[in-house]
């Protein structure tokens, strides 16, 4: 498919010199472009203009997947750029610190580095190029990531699979994506919250309304973990908890790996990384009582049955499961307006704390083509509460920053007719 070119400013939209980001939109379409626009800093987007001010790695393969369909060659770019951050290891760091700002912590100094973190994030980035290259991106620069998210996807292996699972084992909430799930919970239990240094949240300013955001409590573990990895040179820390959504995006990523290179002529590539973690996933991760995923302790040695919406993601996957979960993930998520990013079962449900509750255009996005009117449902969502971080699945009360780039970037892909 190739991109159509971006569209002309609506003509009677209320624009102000700022991008017209607010619900109602004149034109969805044009309002995912202007807000990408309105988020760019020149080569890369920030996830939000006044909360995160830095480049994310996996929002920044999202936002890839939006640029595709305004401009390939910048596209193009914003994953040149995520790659030139990556750690001699193979990391790619889940923040980029390209300028100093007030307006976000941990900065660089807290992370004990120069301008990146040193944890990684759910590896979209392959399944990004994919997206670029069927658009019809250049070719030649797509190939030249291809040796860099190769070794990115090898991190994994070597430095996030403690017990040779063929699965991704956190060593941050952070690194997950889904930072303030219940998930983490029993293995973030044992973090002692008394370690933490002296610190100054900025979140909560930015987010008027605390009640969104994560507790001072888990934001003192999150930072004791900060500085555990920084402590050990940069290897795991305490904490390692495997994950099967981030096993699934990783099993998809190495899928797509393959495909670029057969595609793009790189025989370099080693072949059925992707068939040996979805293996893992069923072998290691599958509970058939549950029909679904476990969550699984490293450090404790103890399988964790947790219900979020990360315990279902594998049935992105064609695995020999995938029907039942997604039915299993239809009839206990599918509220008002789906998918809570936890079970409104669970004890620790809470509609509008982030990760806690609340619906995510992306997790959406990686498994609406097999959960059919979830796409449709979701973009009536952001038509309705605008480009928000994330909403209230109750209410459909749009919730954390505003003008959030992953929001419009996937909206744009689907009203493109695109699917992952
Ligand atoms: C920590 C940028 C990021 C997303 C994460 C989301 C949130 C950061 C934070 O924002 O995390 O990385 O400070 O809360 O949970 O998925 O990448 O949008």
């Amino acid at each position: 498919m190739q991109a159509s070119k971006a569209a002309e400013p609506v003509r009677g939209a209320r624009r102000t010199g700022k991008a017209r980001v607010e619900a109602p939109f004149v034109s969805l379409e044009r309002a995912c472009i202007d807000l990408l626009r309105a988020n760019d800093r020149g080569g890369y987007t920030v996830p939000s203009p006044r909360l995160y001010p830095h480049q994310w790695a996996w929002d920044s393969a999202f936002a890839a997947i939006g640029w595709a369909h305004i401009d390939l060659d910048r596209a193009v770019t914003e994953l040149e750029l995520l790659m030139q951050g990556q750690w001699p290891d193979g990391r790619i760091p889940h923040i980029r610190f390209h300028k100093p700002s007030a307006d976000y912590f941990p900065g660089p100094d807290f992370w004990g580095t120069r301008d990146r973190s040193s944890i990684t994030q759910p590896p979209v980035w392959a399944s990004a190029a994919r997206r670029l290259l069927e658009l019809g991106g250049d070719g030649r620069r797509i190939r030249a990531l291809l040796g860099p998210i190769d070794r990115s996807h090898q991190f994994f292996r070597i430095a996030r699979d403690p017990l040779g699972y063929d699965a991704v084992a956190v060593v941050h909430p952070w690194e997950s994506g889904l930072d303030n799930s219940p998930a983490w919970d029993s293995a973030m239990a044992a973090i002692d919250p008394t370690k933490a240094p002296p610190f100054q949240r900025v979140d909560k300013k930015r987010v008027g309304d605390p009640s969104q955001r994560p507790t001072d409590d888990h934001y003192k573990r999150y930072v004791v973990l900060v500085k555990a990895i920084a402590d050990s040179d940069f290897g795991p820390g305490p904490l390692a908890v495997y994950d099967p959504m981030m096993t699934a995006i990783l099993a998809r990523a190495e899928e797509d790996l393959e495909w670029l290179a057969d595609q793009l002529g790189h025989s370099e590539l080693e072949r059925g990384r992707g068939t040996r973690l979805c293996s893992g996933l069923m072998s290691r991760l599958y509970n058939p009582a549950l029909e679904r995923f476990s969550y699984y302790d490293a450090a404790a040695g103890e399988r964790l049955e947790v219900d979020v919406v990360g315990a279902y993601l594998p049935a992105m996957l064609d695995l020999p499961v995938s029907a039942r979960v997604l039915e299993r993930l239809r009839q206990s998520y599918w509220t008002e307006w789906p998918l809570p990013s936890t079970s409104p079962e669970h004890p620790e449900f809470d509609p509008v704390r982030y990760w806690r509750g609340p619906t995510w255009v992306n997790v959406n996005w990686l498994v609406a083509d097999r959960l059919p009117g979830l796409k449709e449902r979701t973009l009536e969502l952001i038509e309705r509460s605008g480009f928000c971080e994330y909403f209230n699945p109750l209410t459909g009360e749009g919730l954390g920053a505003r003008e959030f780039s992953w929001t419009a970037a996937l909206a744009l892909d689907w009203l493109r007719g695109c699917a992952m």
